[in-house]
């Protein structure tokens, strides 16, 4: 692979974790940005880099960057994302790719336009497993998709005084555990399935509809513990929880349910896919096991061993069966597919990363499940 540079914004729970699997890939990570230039260099110290930037704008004016990764809170990523591809660097951004779908559209045609590679940052497909289901539906083994079922589900905002940018719609946008998680696990059946939603009916649950916010800000999964007096009431109008049927253009049926108010479940994503041959299971807490359900064989457990699956899924492995790949993993698989993909000089219709147009799906879908929450009704997707 050519030596590529790239830098991330934001120095919170994820933009590290973007820092530690560039690494492991071999790509250099020549900075960091946070929302304060002393954030900025205790990032950058943290993670051994070498540059902290006191701003976007000079990140993006370095010349020796090829992409950068936005890591930022939601509602920084349009202007972000826009002004990196006008910049000419190639982009990954975090998830969701920005607040609304005009802003995805502008985003997904600003992209096509300055030709530059352009990847939302949906890693869950990328655990091994993930894309064996995809690989064993490509190839017939489930027979046609009758339904798919699931959840993503947290705990760590389950208390009022559990506070975080994302609760704000401000900030994070007008749906929240749907937009954080939700989007994983409908970028996840879409990618595995191929299958495309044609309609969605929605009920959300805000069991918080005042938290208490610390006079300061606290990161993703910090589990930092404050007194009464460190706390201030706010009002909370996204979701704590919600659950969504989908309805497919093949006629199949689906259902999520998605909640990070969740006793135990620290980040539990799991799906059962139905077919007419079989059906597939997974679940993140156990994520190097795939269950084939069979009716008139003995249901299998597939273990992740390279030597066991699909070609295709045995090029993002890379460790031996019984040597365990995880979270941090799927990034580091992610990033591998992008930057590959920038190698290559793929076009963007020949890449297999999640793409602007993906992102872009995921907000209209998001758009069409508060729309459906709000009128009660189910919403087709056009
Ligand atoms: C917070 O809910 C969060 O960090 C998500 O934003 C991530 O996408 C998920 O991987 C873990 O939880």
């Amino acid at each position: 692979m050519q030596n590529f540079t790239t830098a991330v914004a934001g120095t919170g729970f994820i933009g590290p974790v973007h820092v530690e699997a560039l690494t492991r890939l071999g790509i250099r990570v020549k900075g960091i940005l946070g929302s304060s230039p002393q954030k900025s260099e205790k990032a950058q110290l943290a993670l051994k880099l070498e540059k902290a930037y006191r701003s976007f704008e000079e990140m993006l004016e370095d010349p020796d960057l090829d992409s950068v990764h936005i890591a930022t809170p939601n509602v920084l990523h349009f202007g972000m994302a826009r002004a990196a591809l006008l910049a000419g660097k190639h982009v990954m951004c975090e998830k969701p790719l920005a607040m609304t779908s005009s802003e995805t559209a502008e985003l997904l045609a600003l992209a096509r336009e300055v030709g530059l590679h352009a990847g939302v940052c949906y890693n869950i497909r990328y655990y091994p497993l993930n894309w064996e289901a995809r690989k064993q539906i490509q190839t017939g083994s489930l027979g046609e998709v009758y339904s798919v079922v699931g959840s993503y589900v947290q705990d760590w905002l389950m208390y009022e005084t559990d506070y975080n940018w994302r609760v704000l719609s401000t900030q994070g946008g007008a749906l929240r555990a749907i937009a954080d998680i939700g989007t994983h696990w409908m970028d996840l059946v879409y990618s595995i399935t191929g299958l495309e939603v044609s309609a969605v009916l929605a009920d959300l649950q805000t069991v918080h509809p005042t938290r208490k916010r610390p006079k300061g800000e606290v990161e993703t999964f910090s589990g930092k513990t404050l007194t009464e007096a460190d706390l201030e009431p706010v009002a909370i109008d996204t979701e704590d929880a919600g659950s969504v049927l989908f309805r497919f253009t093949n006629g199949a049926k689906g259902q999520l349910w998605v909640s990070q108010v969740t006793a135990g479940r620290k980040n539990c994503v799991r799906y059962e896919i139905a077919g007419s041959q079989a059906s597939l299971a997974w679940n993140s807490e156990r994520p190097n096991e795939l269950w084939i359900g069979q009716r008139n064989a003995p249901n299998q457990t597939l273990l992740k061993d390279p030597g066991l699956v699909n070609a295709a899924t045995a090029h993002y492995i890379n460790y031996p069966g019984g040597h365990n790949e995880g979270f941090p993993d799927s990034f580091k698989q992610c990033f591998r597919s992008f930057y590959d993909a920038m190698d290559q000089n793929l076009s963007l219709d020949e890449v297999n990363y999640p793409t602007f147009a993906e992102g872009h799906k995921e907000v209209i879908l998001c758009e069409a499940i508060l729309q459906s929450h709000r009128e009660e009704r189910w919403i087709s997707l056009k």
